[in-house]
Formats: structure tokens, C-alpha cells, sequence
């Protein structure tokens, strides 16, 4: 089975890890949000696609959600003494990842170095940037327009959400493989793992050319919900969405994908809401990742889910 799955930090990487695991070497592909992404400290830092690496290859932090586990931070302690930046944390280990990717870009593709990265760290599955072109997520808030980081980890998610923007996404092409992934003729299945909506797939659903080729699917497409019982399992996606003035439920989730999904999966708390979705079909079950056996059960409910359509 060849599965793709649309993926942004530590909601999408649970689901992917789930999928890894049930699926034979070779037939996911991981497409990862890259509109967080920032250049720091002269380096380029991909925070999804290391969260993503990290998860799957069993090396991520995960009371935090996202660098390594076991991290030390002497780098951050030593450029605190002197006066640098401190505010966005990078861990000792976790910096060989950015300094090397840095140095590699001079020469390689993010999608390249991504694969590489993959392989050396064991994991038997393709993980890919959504682009190659740097496309950084804008926050427009009451207190300005603001780069992604700066919102997110600098000013904790505090200003009030008005719209995102995506100043350079003309100019962004999808990566190679993910191009590729949409028009495999053998693709299966689509997932949108339970990311943050707005923050995480509405970068990947912005590039040019995305929504085109998820409107003309090959293969059904199918969503988990990020929103559990009115609340967000982790991050701020239900306070933008009450900022955005939407629905803070599944409903509202459904409701923004909208026709770009075959299925939509909720969580058993939300079971009573699953007549109130119209358009996609729905799966009711567990949808918190709590453990390695949530995520894989998670995983297996989403391949049964889709036999239920036959796109082809
Ligand atoms: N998130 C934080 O909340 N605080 C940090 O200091 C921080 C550092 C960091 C370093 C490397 C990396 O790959 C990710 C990091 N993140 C941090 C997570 C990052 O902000 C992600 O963009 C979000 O988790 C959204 O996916």
C-alpha cells in the first residue's frame, strides 16, 4: 500500500510514526510543513521535518514534543554568559542536525539532505520537505505582522490571530517528491494527520499547485481531527480558531478542508458531533496519541477507514 501523508510537527509526527510502523519499508512518504522554518544564529533551522526525523527514527524528546530526548544545553548556557539570543532553545545534539544542514544546503537540496538525514538514522521510510524553496508563514496579529518563530515561541502563541500569510509561496514549487507522491499512479491513500490546520497544512495546502492536485486526487484523502472535545491535544489551534471566529470543534475542521477530503476522522468524545459533519464520511474512535499503541492503532483505523473508497 502507498501512502502519503501531509504532515507539521508533533500532531503529524505521532500519526507518521503510528503509520511507519505498520506499514512495510518503502510505502509511506512523510511530506513535511516547512512554512516554520527560520534561519537562527546563521543557521537553517526545518523544526517539523527534525520533530518528524526525531519521532520516527525514536530519538525525539517527547514530554516536550519536540528535539531529542536526553538533550544537554551547555551551547545555550555559554551563549546566555555572553549575551546572545536565547530565546528559541537549540539543544548540543540537536545543533549538529542544523549546523550540517546549513552546510549541506550549500550544495544540496533540503529534500536531499532530508532523505539523507533519514536513512542515516535508520528509518526505513521517505520523509520529504513539501518544498525546496523557502516559504516562510507570516502571523498577521494585533501586534503585527510577525514571523512565524516570533509568534509561536518568542511571544508563546499570545497575540491574537487575524490571518496567516505566505509572502514568498508564489515563488515556491512542491519538492520533487512531493510531486511525485500525488501523480504515483499506485498511490493509495492521502492522510492529513492531525496537524494544526492553519499553522501546519494551510502552508502546504498554499503552495501553487496543491490544492489543484488534491481536488484531482488519484487516491482518497482522508483527515484526522487535531481538535478533541473543544480542545487542541497540544499547541493553539483552538484559540485561533475562536481568534478566526470558527467553530472550535471537529465540525470546523471538516468545514475547512471541505471538499479537499474523501473521510474525516474524529475522536469517540466527538462521536455525539458526527452527524453535524456534512460532506466527508466519518470514522468515530480514539484519536489521542497517548503511547506507541494509540498511534499504531490510530494508523491501522485510517488504512481500514480507506478501503471504504474506491477512487480509482
Ligand atoms: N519550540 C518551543 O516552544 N521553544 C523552543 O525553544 C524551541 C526550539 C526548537 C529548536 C529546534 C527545533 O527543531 C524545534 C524547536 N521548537 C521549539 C519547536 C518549534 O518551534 C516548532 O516550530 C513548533 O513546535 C511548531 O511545530
Amino acid at each position: 500500500m502507498s501512502v502519503l501523508a501531509l504532515a507539521g510537527g508533533v500532531g503529524g509526527a505521532k500519526l507518521a510514526e503510528g503509520l511507519a510502523a505498520i506499514l512495510p519499508p518503502g510505502e509511506l512518504t512523510v511530506a513535511v510543513n516547512t512554512g516554520d522554518d527560520f534561519e537562527h544564529l546563521g543557521l537553517r533551522i526545518s523544526p517539523d521535518i527534525d520533530t518528524v526525523l526525531y519521532t520516527l527514527s525514536g530519538l525525539n524528546n517527547q514530554a516536550q514534543g519536540w528535539g531529542l530526548e536526553g538533550e544537554t544545553w551547555n551551547f545555550m548556557a555559554a551563549l546566555e554568559r555572553l549575551g546572545g539570543e536565547t530565546w528559541f532553545r537549540l539543544g548540543d545534539r540537536d545543533m549538529a542536525t542544523h549546523i550540517e544542514r546549513t552546510r549541506r544546503l550549500k550544495s544540496e537540496t533540503l529534500s536531499e539532505i532530508t532523505a539523507d538525514f533519514a536513512r542515516r538514522l535508520g528509518i526505513t521510510h521517505t520523509i520529504i520537505p513539501v518544498s525546496d524553496d523557502p516559504a516562510p508563514t507570516m502571523v498577521a496579529t494585533d501586534e503585527g505582522l510577525l514571523a512565524f518563530q516570533d509568534y509561536f515561541v518568542r511571544l508563546q502563541c499570545r497575540p491574537r490571530v487575524e490571518r496567516l500569510e505566505f509572502p514568498r509561496i508564489a515563488d515556491a514549487r512542491m519538492s520533487p517528491g512531493l510531486a511525485a507522491a500525488l501523480s504515483a499512479p499506485d498511490l493509495d491513500l492521502i492522510v492529513i494527520c492531525p496537524s494544526n490546520p492553519f499553522l501546519s497544512i494551510l502552508p502546504i495546502l498554499s503552495l501553487p499547485g496543491m490544492r489543484e492536485a488534491l481536488t484531482n486526487r488519484r487516491a482518497p484523502a482522508i483527515a484526522v481531527s487535531p481538535i478533541i472535545g473543544g480542545k487542541a491535544v497540544k499547541g493553539p489551534a483552538a484559540k485561533i480558531m475562536t481568534e478566526l471566529g470558527m467553530d472550535v470543534s471537529p465540525v470546523g475542521v471538516a468545514e475547512f478542508y471541505g471538499a479537499l477530503i474523501d473521510g474525516f476522522v474524529i475522536d469517540d468524545a466527538d462521536s455525539g458531533l458526527a452527524d453535524a459533519i456534512e460532506g466527508p464520511k466519518f470514522l468515530v474512535t480514539n484519536t489521542l496519541m497517548l503511547n506507541a499503541e494509540d498511534r499504531r492503532g490510530l494508523a491501522r483505523d485510517v488504512v481500514t477507514f480507506a478501503r471504504e473508497f474506491a477512487l480509482k
